[in-house]
């Protein structure tokens, strides 16, 4: 029997720089999408939403469903898009700044509530698409557009945050390592629950960090995937600021009840609502 070939290209020119680590990203995800295709997933119930950054670009240049919102917004779109129709497998993309700025209190809460959606963090360590402003996880002393002195703030550990939200499948890649980044982001979505996926990503226009991440990037899986505190020990071997090495792979995964189908269990069935209506008419 011919098979037939997936094609997730669209006509969009593509425009970020040359080099970017959006690149190995697109190119990791194109090629876990195809194996969750092959593998049963319709491709029309894989959905993707974005906000506003380099980063949610992505959407322009995958032909899957997709939504587009504010910035900040990427994980509350993928929320109700999930509640809407559970039978969806929703990704949310954003940057860091979307993430851990302007849509921090939505991250935070969709860890809480276990919402079945996988997070897809770009985090380049500052707001690349208006060239190059400090967010929460820009190393202390960095010299950007808006802290031309260097940055006076310690950077947020946004693995910590999530271990502490409650979040129940968490884990860092690098985008030039594009095997791992298929297999997490497999991983991540056959995880029933929430999970958040941080990779690492160049900016090669405003924070070129190749080479540093090359030097500093290594796989280790937690041992003990249930127990926070070797996640933890793990998330804080690297504080976003300088030396150190940086560890890779899956920091905490547990299973607990979903928010959607606990939430959809509390909906009454038709039968007992007509019971209802009949008893109290
Ligand atoms: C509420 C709001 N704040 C700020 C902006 C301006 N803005 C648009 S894109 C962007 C930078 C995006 O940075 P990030 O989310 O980290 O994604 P990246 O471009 O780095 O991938 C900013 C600050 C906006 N559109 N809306
Ligand atoms: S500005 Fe940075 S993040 Fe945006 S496309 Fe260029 S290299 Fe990539």
């Amino acid at each position: 029997m011919e098979t037939k070939k997936i094609n997730l290209d669209t006509n969009c020119p593509n425009t970020w720089c040359p080099g970017c680590g959006d690149f190995g990203i697109l190119m990791a995800f194109k090629q876990a999408v195809t194996s969750m295709i092959e593998s049963g997933t319709p491709k029309e119930n894989i959905v993707i939403t974005g906000d506003i950054g380099c980063s949610s670009k992505i959407a322009d240049y995958l032909g899957l469903n997709s939504f587009i919102g504010l910035h900040g917004r990427s994980i509350s779109l993928a929320e109700g898009i999930k509640m809407g129709n559970p039978d969806l497998k929703v990704f949310a993309f954003l940057g860091d700044g979307g993430c851990l700025d302007e849509g921090i209190s939505h991250l935070i809460h969709a860890a809480k509530r276990n919402t079945d959606i996988t997070v897809i963090m770009h985090n380049n360590r500052l707001f690349a698409l208006t060239t190059g402003q400090f967010t929460a996880v820009t190393p202390k002393g960095l010299k950007t557009r808006s802290t031309p002195s260097g940055s006076i703030e310690e950077p947020l550990n946004p693995l910590e945050l999530l271990i502490a939200s409650n979040a129940s499948f968490i884990a860092r890649a690098y985008s030039s390592r594009i095997e791992d980044v298929k297999n997490l982001v497999l991983e991540g979505a056959e995880h029933k629950g929430f999970s958040f996926i941080e990779i690492l990503q160049p900016c090669v226009s405003f924070y070129n960090t190749i080479e540093f991440y090359n030097e500093r990037v290594y796989y280790s899986q937690n041992p003990n995937l249930e127990s926070k505190e070797s996640a933890l020990k793990l998330a804080r071997e690297w504080n976003y600021n300088g030396e150190g090495r940086i560890p890779l792979g899956v920091m905490y995964k547990t299973d607990r009840p979903v928010f959607e189908s606990e939430t959809l269990s509390l909906v009454p069935r038709k039968e007992d609502f007509e019971k209802c209506l009949k008893t109290h008419s």
